[in-house]
């Protein structure tokens, strides 16, 4: 269950495109996406608009918060997209959606703001910055997601 609400809330933060149920980390799909200048690098530079628009998805009343229900909505689409869906019970939906609010809100005032979420985005592609110079290449995010490179 650790290991599936981990899985959702990467997919979350930076990865809304899964594509299949054995992929729950569309890798290609991020690169193709975020990596505006094509240097197979992601950069906070380039995560931080890519994150800012997911969070704008998922804002269902533009109040720049993501409320309880609306990190609840968020977690059922993932989990619908992803193979844990057949795991997903009211009471693990609920635990899930604790979790990830908690883990959205990054400066842990109770609040999930968009800055929060982007802020949360950058630090998550950090943690696959495995020599830590800063950028996060394919190599290194396809090594993260324990993927072989396509
Ligand atoms: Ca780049
Ligand atoms: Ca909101
Ligand atoms: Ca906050």
């Amino acid at each position: 269950m650790k290991t599936w609400f981990v899985a959702a809330t990467m997919a979350a933060v930076i990865a809304p495109s899964i594509s299949t149920a054995q992929t729950t980390f569309d890798v290609p799909g991020l690169f193709a996406r975020v990596d505006t200048d094509r240097d197979g690098r992601i950069t906070p530079a380039e995560i931080r608009p890519d994150s800012g628009a997911d969070f704008d998805r998922y804002d269902l009343d533009g109040n720049g918060l993501l409320s309880r229900d609306e990190v609840r909505k968020q977690q059922l689409l993932h989990a619908q997209a992803s193979a844990g869906s057949a795991t997903l019970t009211p009471a693990i939906l609920e635990q899930v959606t604790a979790n990830a609010f908690v883990y959205f809100d990054f400066d842990q005032d109770g609040r999930v703001t968009r800055e929060d979420y982007i802020q949360r985005g950058i630090s998550q592609l950090l943690e696959a910055d495995f020599n830590r110079d800063g950028v996060t290449t394919r190599e290194e995010l396809h090594r993260f997601h324990r993927q072989t490179p396509r």
